[in-house]
């Protein structure tokens, strides 16, 4: 053979290799032992004196793979069933304690980090404890550290719910008396109080939020990529998304696009609404065929190391909006992108409504009652902890204005989720179409 044809097939090869890669996002994202050295130290700076407990989730949850406690994760990045985090301020001293297993738990789940001699050097650690010695470090400690307990008094989040929504929804099955039974956390405070009543207790959660709410560089890597593979997955949607398929095999498409880029789980239930089904906000069955004529409406995101991603698109079945779907559409459309133009360090929600207004009128569209403003927070949590206004660098949003007819089976909603930047923002979703003539092109070239 001669040269130029092997050193042809050697640039072919290269260029393919660089091409697969750029396909499948090859790169891995995670955090650094360094990253939650940096959070604790934070937070120890901001608390100084007292005792901090994180507890971490009891039991791994049915039906879905383990997922952390979002406050225990936030500062040791560890997935361990029943552990406690620790830490000492006026010390500066972080502890982890673990449960001690049986050579059968070992078995079945792993060593943990106890019979792990290089543990501490793993995770930067001062000291990796036997649960049973929790109570012994806590009485002795509340005397040298000082009395004040800072443990977390408000509701978690979870993945797919905020604090706000997991004491709604407490509150909401607490509505049945024979439910009415109290929290896993709030019994754990409650047996605190018992053993400590000498203890000030002290809600850790106002300054664990105002840490979670900017996003660190190294979270930053994580929602970019989460972007770019969310993106993918709607884009797939909308591919599939056609007359005499179930909306299920829609959601099938997507899911598809983040499990295999190393998402371990949605951000929460993807609901794909089509005709009638567009209509109701938080749909999530994904039941129905999807007829001729029908617009779809999809809100999906992946979540990928412990941050969540948020996308809406909505497209017509056949891959032509009539009239009527384009009118609405583009009112939804104009308001978000105007939202987008606003978004800037140091703005309120009021600034951007007033933004949005002025622009909409200088259009001439009437947005009937679409407002824009300032949409919800996301990060360990779809609806992400706060508080959010003014924006600030590093916080980011999910942007989702929406117009709903249920006498015309016409629900629009088109969300992205951006990133706030030095001096604008970063739509971190912006890979799937949302222009008209975008979204019409991806889908003509369906077969
Ligand atoms: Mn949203």
């Amino acid at each position: 053979m001669n040269k130029r044809i092997i050193l042809r097939i050697i640039f072919i090869f290269l260029v393919s290799v660089f091409l697969l890669q750029s396909y499948t996002f090859a790169q891995r994202t995670g955090y650094t032992k360094e990253e939650f050295m940096r959070r604790r130290a934070v937070l120890m700076e901001q608390v100084q004196d007292g005792i901090i407990v994180f507890f971490g989730n009891a039991i791994p949850q049915s039906g879905a793979h383990f997922r952390q406690d979002n406050d225990f994760y936030y500062f040791c990045g560890r997935e361990d069933v029943n552990a406690i985090l620790m830490m000492l301020p006026r010390m500066k001293q972080s502890i982890l304690f673990l449960p001690q297993t049986s050579e059968r738990e070992d078995r079945f789940h792993g060593i943990n980090l106890l019979k792990d001699p290089g543990g501490r050097k793993k995770t930067g650690l001062s000291s990796i404890q036997p649960l049973d010695l929790f109570d012994e470090y806590l009485a002795r400690w509340t005397g040298r550290a000082g009395k004040t307990l800072h443990i977390r008094l408000s509701p978690r989040d979870t993945v797919d719910n905020a604090r706000y929504e997991y004491k709604l929804f407490q509150a909401r099955k607490n509505r049945i008396f024979y439910n009415d039974q109290i929290s896993l956390d709030n019994y754990r405070v409650k047996k605190l109080k018992e053993r400590y009543p000498y203890c000030e207790f002290k809600d850790i959660i106002p300054i664990v939020d105002s840490m979670r709410v900017i996003k660190t560089p190294e979270e930053i890597v994580v929602l970019r990529r989460n972007g770019k593979i969310s993106a993918e997955a709607v884009k797939q949607a909308m591919l599939k998304g056609k007359p005499g398929v179930y909306e299920y095999e829609i959601e099938a498409a997507a899911m598809a696009v983040i499990l295999r880029h190393g998402a371990r789980r949605f951000a929460y239930p993807p609901i794909v609404g089509s005709g009638p089904n567009s209509c109701i906000l938080h749909y999530a069955e994904n039941s129905r065929m999807v007829e001729d004529g029908d617009i779809i409406l999809m809100d999906f995101g992946g979540e990928l190391d412990y941050m969540c991603m948020d996308i809406s698109r909505t497209w017509p079945t056949n891959g032509k909006f009539t009239e009527e779907q384009r009118e609405v559409y583009t009112i939804a459309l104009e308001v978000q992108k105007a939202s987008i133009e606003a978004y800037r360090p140091g703005v309120t929600s009021a600034d951007v409504r007033k933004y949005v207004a002025e622009k909409m009128k200088k259009m001439g569209i009437n947005t009937r009652g679409q407002r824009g403003g300032i949409g919800h927070g996301v990060g360990m949590a779809t609806h992400d902890v706060g508080p959010m206004s003014p924006l600030r660098e590093g916080m980011v949003f999910a942007i989702e204005p929406g117009l709903y007819y249920p006498e015309k089976n016409l629900g629009v909603r088109i969300e992205d989720t951006v990133l706030i930047t030095k001096d604008g923002c970063e739509v971190l979703t912006k890979d799937v179409p949302k222009e008209i003539a975008d979204v019409e092109k991806l889908l003509a070239s369906r077969k």
